[in-house]
């Protein structure tokens, strides 16, 4: 009979059971069904639900039951993206081994999910911290290594020099040490990379076959990808070598008025022997952050290194400059300087004081006018001699054809993308599967010796791996040999183990990477998640598709046909300030407000004292803003559909 009250504990449990107990979202690979694959990226077990993951998996959810009651056989799996930082940082902090943290909080957020009646297939259920998991992707990357598409080079760290450790990007704040609060340097050290730039074109034309992504994350694929053409060619230099730049610009060479090497290169460094100032200026050039977004706002600083070079095509002298924005390892570590129609040389030349030419004529086919900026467009162009009056494309083009015929001019496809380093210092993460002999050579594990387990009963001594200093995990034998070898003790990118296990599920144990049942499941139908993925982690799992496609295992050539981006889950907040602008925020929950006609929010008072409170705004959910809500409180309180619905 219809009681008064709508009990949800009992009628959500009860609903709950009976999908457990018959094993309802159970499905199996079945070729007289149309399938469909909805897919919600994979939690961090970070401890306890939040609301985005309640965003994100109602929105999943919803479609696979709207897809199942169409009859199709729907996949919806669920599984842990358990490597990472956040596991380590939380041993170091509490004493607990790093695992035994990751399985707890699997396990609690394993039941919150069910609490939250979402049908997934647990069957399938995976955790990328499991050997049965990450020896498959050990041994693909010794694939990689076979094929030439995984190779080791040196390259920069940020290096904490108190804790020796090193630091990843996010843990360095202000140029120090997150936990330290010492100077980061930067140290060169042995890493590891994949050759995604091998894939880059087809990453960057199949967007075009992305119809059902949205266009914004489209776009930033495009730009990360950063295809250019341009033309790479040599000046003579006065001391009778040559100096390669490129340039995707050609059109503006007869406005090139000085050029500039990166702190590293030959001609630095020989230039500094004899001049205490440059050899200072290049010593200053060490500690710079070269990551792109402080090589955008950091001021552009230089000195003039008394070289001349000669213009290919005027035979003018050039001088050339060392500046602290141009890198070594990008492109040929020199870069001809156009200031008219360059906004990072106008800049450069307007501090120094270098002559600025006009080469370009803006949309009133007139010389640009660059006293306050470049003119960076398009255009005709001017005082070019015989290339006066062509447009971009036409001056492009016969620019080109005299720096090939007088410059060892080539023509060049260029991408912005950088092969992906794949190495990290850190303990709670996949082995690298490889190992040393005594002269260094290094050799792929064989597949009969794959998994290379990472030892779980660790003590956390203080913030190093455990497994560099630990014998019984790199002591080992060189593949083939009784020769005494040592095992590679640095760990995956956890983007490794996100770029895959979408394929996983399909066949969670399978006796191979992936088997047939992936080619019934793959592509994804429906993938959902957050849109601070837009760029790495869906492009990295394009890229291992292709890969993955190429030595056999899935036919397809993306793994994701559609894609729902969801935004942040913002709240409302509430501060008072003291006399010093010190904020102290209030929970939405402490306060009693008020609102206009258009329902806007016009105030708020304390509920205790009724003393004013300033309104915030919205912002993303966090517990150090106060409006953070917890979904399991919600749950307790109004049950899951209304949480779900909300
Ligand atoms: N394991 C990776 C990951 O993102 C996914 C891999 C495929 C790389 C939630 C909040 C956060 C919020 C609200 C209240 C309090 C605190 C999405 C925070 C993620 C992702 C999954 C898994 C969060 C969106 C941003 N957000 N909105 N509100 N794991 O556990 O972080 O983007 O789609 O659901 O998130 S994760």
């Amino acid at each position: 009979m219809l009681k008064e009250t709508y009990d949800f504990q009992s009628v959500e449990k009860t609903a709950q059971d009976y999908w457990n107990t018959n094993r309802c979202f159970e499905v199996t690979e079945d070729p007289s069904r149309e399938k469909y694959y909805c897919l919600s990226m994979f939690p961090y077990p970070s401890g306890k639900l939040h609301m985005g993951h309640v965003r994100n998996y109602s929105i999943g959810d919803v479609i696979s039951r709207f897809q199942r009651m169409l009859g199709k056989n729907v996949l919806q799996p669920m599984g842990w993206d358990a490597f990472g930082l956040p596991a380590e940082n939380a041993a170091i902090k509490n004493k607990v081994p790093a695992a035994s943290w990751t399985y707890e909080n699997i396990a609690y957020m394993k039941e919150q999910l069910q609490s939250l009646g979402f049908a997934y297939d647990w069957s399938r259920e995976l955790a990328t911290c499991t050997p049965e998991y990450y020896r498959w992707e050990q041994w693909f990357f010794t694939q990689l290594v076979e094929k030439g598409l995984a190779y080791k080079k040196m390259a920069v760290v940020n290096w904490d020099p108190e804790e020796q450790t090193v630091l990843a990007n996010e843990q360095v704040v202000d140029g120090r040490g997150w936990r330290s609060g010492a100077l980061v340097e930067r140290r060169e050290i042995p890493q590891w990379f994949i050759r995604i730039t091998a894939y880059a074109g087809e990453l960057l034309n199949d967007i075009d076959k992305l119809d059902g992504w949205p266009e914004s994350v489209k776009t930033m694929q495009r730009h990360w990808i950063g295809r250019s053409e341009g033309v790479e060619f040599s000046f003579e230099v006065d001391n009778g070598s040559k100096l390669a730049v490129y340039t995707t610009r050609p059109d503006t060479l007869m406005g090139v008025t000085y050029a500039a090497v990166a702190a590293e290169h030959p001609l630095a460094k020989e230039a500094a022997q004899s001049n205490p100032e440059l050899a200072a200026f290049l010593q200053e050039c060490k500690t710079t952050d070269t990551s792109e977004a402080n090589m955008e706002t950091m001021e552009k600083k230089g000195l003039p290194l008394g070289i001349s070079l000669i213009h290919p095509l005027t035979g003018d002298k050039v001088p050339l400059w060392v500046a602290n924005f141009v890198l070594m390892g990008y492109g040929t570590g020199a870069v001809m300087a156009v200031p008219g129609h360059d906004q990072r040389d106008w800049e450069f030349a307007e501090k120094y004081n270098i002559e600025k030419r006009v080469v370009i004529c803006s949309k009133d086919n007139q010389p640009a006018d660059i006293d306050d900026a470049a003119f960076v467009e398009h255009g005709r162009l001017c005082n070019s001699n015989e290339f006066d009056g062509l447009g971009f494309e036409e001056a492009f083009d016969k620019i080109c054809s005299a720096l090939e015929s007088r410059a060892d001019g080539q023509r060049k496809i260029n991408y912005r993308l950088r092969d992906w380093g794949v190495s990290r210092q850190r303990y709670w993460g996949c082995p690298i599967p490889m190992i040393y002999d005594k002269d260094d050579q290094v050799y792929p594990v064989a597949a009969d010796d794959l998994p290379v387990v990472l030892p779980e009963d660790v003590e956390f001594a203080g913030v190093n791996s455990p497994i560099k200093s630990d014998p019984a995990f790199y002591e080992t034998t060189v593949p083939g040999s009784s020769e005494a070898g040592t095992r590679e003790t640095d760990t995956f990118d956890t983007f490794f183990e996100s770029s895959w296990y979408y394929a996983r599920y399909c066949c969670t144990d399978a006796n191979s990477m992936l088997d047939d049942r992936a080619n019934y499941w793959l592509p994804v139908d429906q993938y959902i998640g957050g849109i601070e993925h837009a760029v790495l982690h869906l492009l990295y799992a394009r890229f291992f598709h292709k890969l993955m496609r190429d030595v056999g295992l899935v036919t397809s050539d993306e793994p994701f046909t559609r894609l729902l981006t969801q935004g942040m889950v913002v709240a409302e907040t509430y501060f008072t300030e003291d006399e010093r602008g010190r904020k102290s925020y209030v929970t939405p929950a402490e306060v009693d407000i008020e609102r206009d006609g258009k329902g806007k929010i016009t105030g708020a008072t304390r509920k205790t004292d009724g003393s004013v409170v300033t309104v915030g705004g919205m912002q993303k959910m966090s517990k150090s803003i106060g409006n953070g809500v917890d979904p399991q409180e919600m749950i307790d309180r109004y049950g899951a559909d209304t949480v779900r619905l909300f």
